[in-house]
């Protein structure tokens, strides 16, 4: 039996469509669409009890979380090593990477669009101007300034080191390739040239 990716139209199950693609590994795409309170169709908790994207099925299991999904996907078919990292210092560098991006940088980044819709709907009309000038404010006071460390550290590490894990292209890469479109997206990545370019070059891989 083929592995299914079950993807959600725009989401970070891209990462999972990416890596199949590095090691040519075989699979099929079953699609959902968002409801229009961009969640996610009640069809994916029939795949798992959260209903989110990614998710994969392989024979009978079910694979959760994309850090999960690249870590079995990598250690299941990954026979030729393309993606995988023998020596201590990637390997330690690629784990750090892998959960620091779920864990510390993408809650700072969902609450960056969060408050940036503040100002518009599903928030009712008449209150939008308070919600716009809420949402800027906590932006401006504490969000941008909690992400301001974090850009300094992905930038100083991808001006010394070409990829994630350093020397070799990594599933680190691909997990952070979400943040790091939503950095580029929601703050801008001017102050970035290091990280711009890691972009560049990942986004004109084959796969
Ligand atoms: N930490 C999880 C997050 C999964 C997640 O929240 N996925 C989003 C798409 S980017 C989703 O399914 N959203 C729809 C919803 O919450 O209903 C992972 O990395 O897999």
């Amino acid at each position: 039996m083929m592995i299914t990716v079950h993807h959600l139209e725009q989401s970070r199950s891209h990462r999972v469509l990416w890596l199949l693609e590095e090691p040519e590994v075989p699979y099929q795409i079953k699609r959902y669409q968002r409801e229009p309170t961009i969640l996610a169709p009640d069809a994916l908790k029939k795949v798992h009890p959260l209903g989110k994207s990614p998710v994969i099925t392989d024979e009978n299991r079910v694979v959760a979380e994309s850090g999960a999904i690249l870590e079995y996907l990598e250690q299941k078919y990954d026979h030729e090593f393309r993606l995988k990292l023998s020596d201590e210092e990637s390997l330690l560098q690629s784990h750090y990477w892998l959960h620091y991006a779920e864990v510390s940088l993408i809650p700072l980044l969902a609450m960056k669009l969060i408050f940036g819709q503040m100002g518009k709907a599903p928030v009712p009309w008449l209150l939008r101007p308070v919600g716009a000038a809420f949402g800027k404010g906590v932006q401006k006071a504490w969000l941008d300034k909690q992400l301001q460390p974090h850009m300094k550290m992905i930038e100083q590490h991808l001006a010394a080191n070409p990829w994630f894990a350093g020397q070799r292209f990594s599933i680190a890469d691909i997990q952070m390739s979400f943040p790091l479109l939503a950095l580029a997206q929601r703050v801008g990545m001017e102050q970035m040239p290091a990280s711009q370019k890691w972009l560049q070059t990942a986004q004109q891989r084959a796969a």
